[in-house]
């Protein structure tokens, strides 16, 4: 049944039981890594929030403590919604976080957190200072659409911070501005919008135009682009675009000036509501984000949890600088247990085989691929141009090409009737360019009922001339989360097969092209478990 104990994630964050939805207010601490995020304390299904609150060395190996912030004054009774951290320069940490008042509406106010005792490392306890709320919709503003306030930036005396808005159906990334953290006065005009619907969880954050080091939030100068990030309620979906900010006229302009149309995303899977924060430790900044089941409700409250994080991720600007780079943070490696691999292994068309030596349930594979002549790419149907998941959908896994389908069969069962395909498909265009679509097919990932099975898939801009494309895939029960050419497309999938689970588990490397391809070198590590918040 669905409801099997061994399609719970070993290594991906989520708590011992209940529903979790978004990631909250992470940040570095005295030596701790620390995240909050929301959490029905009482059910598998979203209510109830409170801000749950875990703490870490690593990263991966996460301690449970108690609730940090939970609704307890007038302007959060309903609900203790998203928001983020900002370290003050003396060193403490502030939460701004959404607040719901009243019972009948999700009137959103925004509220102020500080903690009860800075020498405690753990942070332990947080106070909420009796001027609450900090920020209140103004009248005309959409009362109920005004949340999720961004780790605030300082410049010129002011600090800064960003509120997801609607205004009619243009998404808004409102600007409030501080001297003192404590009365904030909304800019005149929003840092930047579009006509996308809802924004909700924005995030705003520099990256160096070169290397892969991150910075403080309040970072500036000639050095440095922008990234804003917006949560879009309408898809679902969390798409970036990169940019310019100024400071004195507070707007921030995307390079490219269809960026908020054109749909760059940190993940072309389940991924939302992400944030990332500055690692003073590592000088990186990471990113988070959460996976939502895709099993029924019922299904969901049979488990008794719902809800993960993707495993942390470094993010950096691509040398092209036209979009950014994803790598899972380096302390996962930690879990790798003996290596399996696999070298110069070719794999002639319409054929398949299988990696052994490993519990592939729990797994950490990494290949490079050699495709033996981009001759075969089929033609590239440019309608598909903006639409990656629709081609995908059409030309799925078994869906025979000319360069690839090619990849990793992955979470299948001995006899192939279940598997989660994770592969690359070669097209080429009008003018003789070669176009790379990666694709997670898991319309064949199990012979349950009820289950949500999405082909999700982004196009990889890679130079695959030389007919080489790498995959690294975090295979965890019932998550495969990929990284297409070292980083430059991300797919999380939620799969729950009925018969591949546990040691029933398999992992092949398939290639459904007409051209061979060769598999120059692939390294397998079955995962440990870290600790994970006692579960
Ligand atoms: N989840 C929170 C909101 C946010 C949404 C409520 C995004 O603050 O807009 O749980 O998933």
């Amino acid at each position: 049944s669905i409801v099997s104990p061994l399609l719970r994630t070993g290594y991906h964050f989520q708590p011992p039981m209940n529903w979790i939805n978004d990631p909250n207010g992470p940040m570095y601490y005295k030596g701790w890594y620390h995240l909050f995020y929301q959490y029905n304390p009482k059910g598998a299904v979203w209510g109830n929030i409170v801000w749950a609150h875990s703490v870490s060395r690593d990263l991966i190996n996460w301690i449970a403590l108690e609730a940090a912030i939970k609704p307890d004054i007038p302007s959060d009774q309903y609900g203790c919604w998203s928001g983020s951290a900002t370290i003050l320069p003396d060193g403490t940490p502030a939460i701004v976080y959404t607040g719901i008042d009243r019972p009948d509406i999700n009137y959103q106010v925004q509220n102020i957190a500080f903690p009860k005792d800075k020498s405690d490392p753990l942070l332990r306890e947080w106070v909420k200072p009796g001027y609450n709320p900090i920020i209140v919709p103004e009248p005309g503003m959409n009362v109920t659409q005004f949340r999720d306030p961004t780790t605030a930036w300082f410049a010129d005396g002011h600090w800064r911070m960003l509120i997801g808005g609607l205004r009619d159906t243009r998404g808004m990334a409102y600007v409030y501005r501080s001297r003192d953290f404590r009365h904030w006065v909304r800019a005149k005009h929003p840092l930047h919008s579009a006509l996308t619907g809802m924004w909700e969880c924005p995030d705003f954050f520099p990256v160096p135009k070169s290397g892969q080091n991150g910075l403080d939030t309040s970072e500036f100068g000639d050095k440095v682009k922008y990234v804003l990030k917006s949560s879009l309620d309408l898809t679902r979906y969390d798409y970036y675009t990169i940019g310019t900010y100024n400071n004195k006229t507070e707007r921030y302009v995307p390079d490219d000036p269809n960026g908020d149309y054109h749909r760059l995303r940190y993940d072309y899977g389940n991924f939302y509501a992400s944030k990332t924060f500055f690692d003073p430790a590592k000088r990186r900044r990471v990113l988070l984000g959460w996976a939502n089941e895709s099993d029924s409700v019922p299904d969901d409250k049979a488990k008794g949890w719902a809800g993960i994080h993707a495993i942390p991720r470094k993010i950096w600007l691509d040398p092209s600088g036209k979009q950014l780079l994803q790598w899972p943070i380096e302390e996962v490696e930690q879990l790798r247990g003996k290596p399996v691999s696999v070298g110069d292994k070719v794999v002639k068309s319409g054929e398949h085989f299988e990696v052994t030596g490993l519990g592939s349930y729990q797994a950490d594979v990494e290949v490079s691929f050699e495709v033996s002549s981009l001759d075969k790419a089929e033609p590239f149907d440019p309608a598909f141009s903006n639409d990656a998941q629709k081609l995908c959908g059409i030309k799925g896994a078994d869906e025979k090409g000319g360069v690839g389908p090619f990849g990793l069969w992955v979470l299948a069962s001995a006899n192939l009737e279940e598997k989660t395909a994770v592969f690359f498909r070669v097209f080429k265009d009008g003018y003789g360019k070669h176009v790379v679509l990666m694709c997670t097919d898991p319309t064949k990932s199990s012979l349950s009922p009820d289950l949500y099975k999405p082909t999700f898939a982004g196009f990889v801009d890679t130079d695959i001339s030389s007919g080489k494309i790498s995959l690294r895939s975090l295979i965890d029960r019932s998550v495969v989360e990929s990284f297409g050419a070292r980083g430059k497309t991300c797919i999380l999938s939620r799969v729950y097969p009925s018969i591949a689970i546990g040691q029933n588990a398999h992992l092949y490397v398939f290639n459904n092209g007409e051209a061979d391809i060769k598999v120059s070198h692939l390294t397998a590590w079955e995962m440990k478990k870290p600790l994970m918040n006692g579960a």
